[in-house]
């Protein structure tokens, strides 16, 4: 479809370039004339580059286009593209986190999907109670194994294969780049965030794969850390980051960016850019 309505611009673009260029050189012959001198003088070329231009320009992109790594990202992009699944008592936090910045471009564009269910719409309840009093006493409520399972049911329902299913907790092996890697190749990923004093274990037993922390400390929720993981893994599905953003982002790997950046100005309250990356320019 996309290579469809690209193919359809360039060819509307070629075409009506080549349609300027065929008027603009009957225009220029029409209005040129030797004058006393015996030397050829064009009267009017008005805005005569710029349509020249133009054309040359929708041939460059079709060279472009054409070389097949160029748009490989879309073609990458069915097998590439991410499901992010996030059971979450505050789904409105993950939407708007996620819906803004590189995130945001990547969901608006396709490249990434995601659904934040709310676990209380799955509650039996009459008041939409999704926590309980812990068997056994102690401080804190916890959260029941129903609403969660009837939830983990709907979003599965259409899906092949049993998918990974990440419960954020501070209790889980920290997260870091590689396993940032290791979930980018899943189609599904499934995110539990926990709240209250935990979850029941039922329903951990039953469904999730991995138990993972973003670092040793407390939050009240699981729904940053959800989201610093979506980050992570959403940067390396193919697609998410442009160009630029990709080329920094083989720097870091290759530690080239471990040295200070600096931009304009040169000086800034009495500091100023080093005299060596200012030689280049
Ligand atoms: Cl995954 N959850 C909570 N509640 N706190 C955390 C965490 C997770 N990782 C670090 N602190």
């Amino acid at each position: 479809m996309l290579e469809f309505v690209l193919s359809t611009i360039f060819w509307t673009l070629a075409i009506y370039g080549l349609f300027e260029v065929i008027k603009n050189i009957i225009y220029i012959s029409r209005f040129t004339k030797f004058n006393s001198d015996g030397i050829y003088v064009i009267i009017a070329v008005k805005n005569q580059e710029e349509k020249i231009e133009g054309f040359l320009r929708s041939i460059l992109f079709k060279i472009l286009y054409g070389r097949e790594d160029y748009f490989s990202s879309y073609a990458e992009r069915s097998g590439g593209l991410m499901n992010f699944h996030v059971l979450t008592l505050f789904p409105d936090m993950i939407e708007a986190g996620l819906h803004t910045s590189v995130t945001g471009r990547a969901l608006k564009n396709g490249y990434i999907h995601l659904s934040a269910v709310n676990i209380r719409d799955y509650s039996k309840d009459k008041h939409k109670h999704v926590d309980d009093y812990p068997y056994g006493g102690g401080a804190g409520m916890v959260m029941q194994p129903e609403p969660i399972y009837l939830a983990y049911e709907d979003v599965t329902q259409n899906m092949e294969k049993k998918p990974r299913v990440v419960y954020v907790t501070p209790q889980g092996s920290v997260f870091n780049q590689s396993m940032a890697e290791e979930f980018s190749k899943e189609e599904d990923l499934i995110f539990l965030c926990g709240h209250y004093e935990g979850v029941d274990e039922r329903i951990l037993e039953e469904i999730v794969t991995d138990y993972v922390s973003i670092g040793d400390y407390v939050l009240t929720g699981g729904e940053l850390p959800a989201m610093v993981m979506i980050d992570a893994v959403s940067r390396l599905v193919p697609g998410v980051l442009n160009n630029e953003e990709s080329a920094e982002f083989e720097s870091f790997h290759d530690n080239l960016l471990e040295h200070p950046q600096y931009t304009r100005p040169v000086e800034f309250r009495g500091r100023k850019v080093p005299d060596v990356l200012l030689s280049g320019h």
